[in-house]
């Protein structure tokens, strides 16, 4: 989703803020723009497309300056045009940059255009820099004028602010979308995501909800809702991964699929000890939060909502709690029951996902006993809020198609299946078994990834194929789910997934040989029913791909094409039959020649509601 970078340098600062777009660029944008303050000049290049295209543009015409900012955006309000990229300007004094969404910006404009000010986008954003400019006709400084400015704004925003007269300072307010503040030698930082920043500093302040700052190169101000001064903590970055490296692989999603043996690895490392999952893996006071914990709430948005749905089979089936999942945007905009002794786990690879974090906030307000977010981001804004966190460690992941970020989820889940279990009248037996399958995961991994051949050769048979239908049952119905979603994110093919009970109240009638099925089918106790399911669709003339386990005794003939998966047990079968799905859809897209890291449309941490 959109991102932000400003700074304020005594050197000139374009090509820092360029390069901080171009570490943002994976989660998807639509255009770029960047406005630097020269003695008094305020100059601005914008371009539709990729940081490329502005890139080359400064490269024609470069813009001088050590107070700037930059933009890359996503388009909620107004086209993805020049005229509606950011930074937006009022009057040629003041630029602005936003994330988020300004919801009374149609009152805003009207009063804004009864004062004299002519709007040159359709952005919500542009009533933003007006007001600012209003407001600085009555107050003595940019930073009191953006105060009272942000006071007259509903919706969210992450937003800099800075003005032509005064070229020393930026000023920075966040409500609903994250910012960063970058601490230098002599200068001074700050982005919507610390990846931006890497190159210049390690050193960051995450600003908290209602917080206003004042950036110069000396000294960072930062002041809270009510205007008091205050601190935040400054950290040194943990993050060492370099978001601008592919490696060996052609796009970050293959990259990504590969890395899922060592991100598990990492996920379990030092929270297994003595055959059981430590309790702190979830945080410091994880262990007094959950001993009481009689239903969970698990609350997501997309991939992050599949792994959501498969661990309710595992706290149900094995943890001995109910358990109900729910998308956030519904969540937040229902009411729900509360059940006594809930706990609200969030999932959420980017911990700024703007419906979930609502969601996490709205169960505070509800009285759940706890919440818990399951998250690959440190510092962010779910991990600040919430009581316990489970960070993923996962890496940075950059496909916008989520690929390890959804396996280190589930191992994840499964991590707390075992800790709520304990408390819950989980066999000693079952907890052990449940952990000796997550140790041999990567393992595992590494053997099911050895599929991509074969993989890569099935693909080609769904290169003229427009629809595709996925199937599962169990807990293998969300990952039918994920594999469904992967497909249509990145090769656009539409494709749905059904609990494969379920065809013959429907689906059944789609089946024909223009309409590929794909199985997932490990040996477990509904393999017999799968079966039976399997031979509906055969019946119909439909031409199948089943994923099956080595034992699972399906064979290939003319209408089904068997993909033989690696055995593995049950705890871990959801994680393993993900692999295949994830490089069927990576391959799909190859063939079709789609954008595979950046999906037409899409954005990562959506950051807008
Ligand atoms: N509403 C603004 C910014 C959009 C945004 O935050 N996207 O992630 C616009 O449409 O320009």
């Amino acid at each position: 989703m959109c991102g932000i970078v400003g700074a304020v340098a005594q050197r000139d600062v374009a090509e820092i803020l360029v390069e901080g777009l171009r570490r943002l660029e994976y989660r998807g944008y639509d255009s770029a723009g960047v406005a630097v303050l020269n003695n008094g000049e305020l100059s601005r290049t914008r371009r539709v497309g990729k940081v490329q295209e502005l890139s080359s543009a400064l490269e024609t015409q470069p813009l001088f300056g050590g107070t700037g900012i930059a933009h890359t955006r996503w388009a909620t309000h107004g086209e993805p045009n020049e005229r509606n990229a950011h930074p937006h300007q009022s009057e040629g004094d003041i630029a602005v940059v936003h994330n988020g969404i300004i919801e009374n910006h149609n009152k805003l404009r009207v009063m804004l255009k009864g004062l004299g000010y002519t709007f040159a986008s359709d952005t919500d954003t542009e009533v933003i820099c007006h007001l600012v400019h209003h407001e600085l006709k009555t107050h003595d400084s940019l930073l009191a004028a953006v105060q009272v400015a942000v006071k007259q704004l509903e919706g969210a925003y992450g937003t800099v602010v800075i003005d032509r007269r005064d070229s020393q300072r930026m000023i920075v307010a966040r409500s609903g979308s994250p910012l960063v503040i970058g601490y230098g030698l002599g200068e001074n930082f700050v982005a919507s995501d610390q990846l931006a920043l890497l190159p210049v500093t390690r050193s960051f302040a995450f600003l908290e909800e209602g917080d206003v700052a004042e950036v110069t190169r000396r000294e960072v101000n930062i002041f809270d809702v009510d205007g008091n001064a205050v601190e935040r903590e400054m950290k040194e970055s943990e993050v060492t991964h370099d978001a601008g490296d592919k490696g060996e692989y052609r796009h970050y999603m293959l990259k990504e699929i590969y890395e899922q043996p060592t991100a598990i690895a990492h996920t379990l490392e030092g929270r297994i000890a003595g055959g059981k999952v430590l309790d702190a893996a979830f945080g410091e006071n994880a262990a007094e939060f959950l001993k009481d914990i009689k239903h969970v709430q698990i609350i997501a948005c997309g991939t992050s909502y599949h792994a959501g749905m498969a661990a309710r089979y595992w706290l149900e089936g094995w943890a001995g709690v109910s358990c109900n999942v729910e998308i956030a945007s519904e969540f937040r905009y229902r009411k729900s029951h509360l059940f006594p002794n809930s706990l609200l786990v969030t999932i959420s690879q980017s911990g700024e996902t703007a419906d979930t974090l609502a969601a996490m906030r709205l169960a505070k307000e509800m009285g759940y006993k706890a919440t818990l977010t399951i998250c690959n981001a440190p510092g962010s804004s779910l991990v600040r809020e919430s009581d316990m966190a489970y960070m993923m460690k996962a890496g940075v992941e950059i496909g916008v198609a989520s690929t390890k970020a959804f396996t280190v989820q589930l191992a994840g889940l499964l991590m707390l299946t075992t800790v709520i279990g304990r408390h819950n009248g989980m066999s000693e037996q079952v907890e052990a078994d449940i952990t000796q399958s997550l140790l041999s995961m990567p393992a595992k991994v590494e053997q099911a990834l050895g599929l991509d051949d074969a993989i890569a050769e099935l693909a080609e048979d769904f290169a003229d194929k427009h629809h595709a239908l996925f199937l599962g049952r169990g807990d293998q119905y969300p990952i039918a789910m994920e594999g469904a979603l992967k497909l249509k994110e990145i090769s656009y093919i539409h494709a749905e997934a059904y609990a494969s009970g379920e065809l013959k109240h429907g689906p059944l009638a789609l089946i024909d040989a223009d309409m590929p099925v794909i199985v997932v089918a490990p040996n477990n106790e509904l393999l017999e029913k799968l079966k039976s399911n399997v031979e509906e669709v055969r019946a119909r003339g439909g031409l199948m791909y089943v994923f099956a386990d080595v034992d699972a005794e399906f064979e290939s003939d003319d209408t089904m094409k068997v993909i033989p998966v690696p055995h593995c047990d049950e705890f871990m079968a959801p994680l393993i039959y993900t692999i295949p799905l994830q490089l069927l859809s990576y391959h799909v897209a190859l063939i079709k020649g789609t954008d595979v890291d950046q999906p037409r449309n899409l954005a990562k941490s959506v950051t807008v509601e």
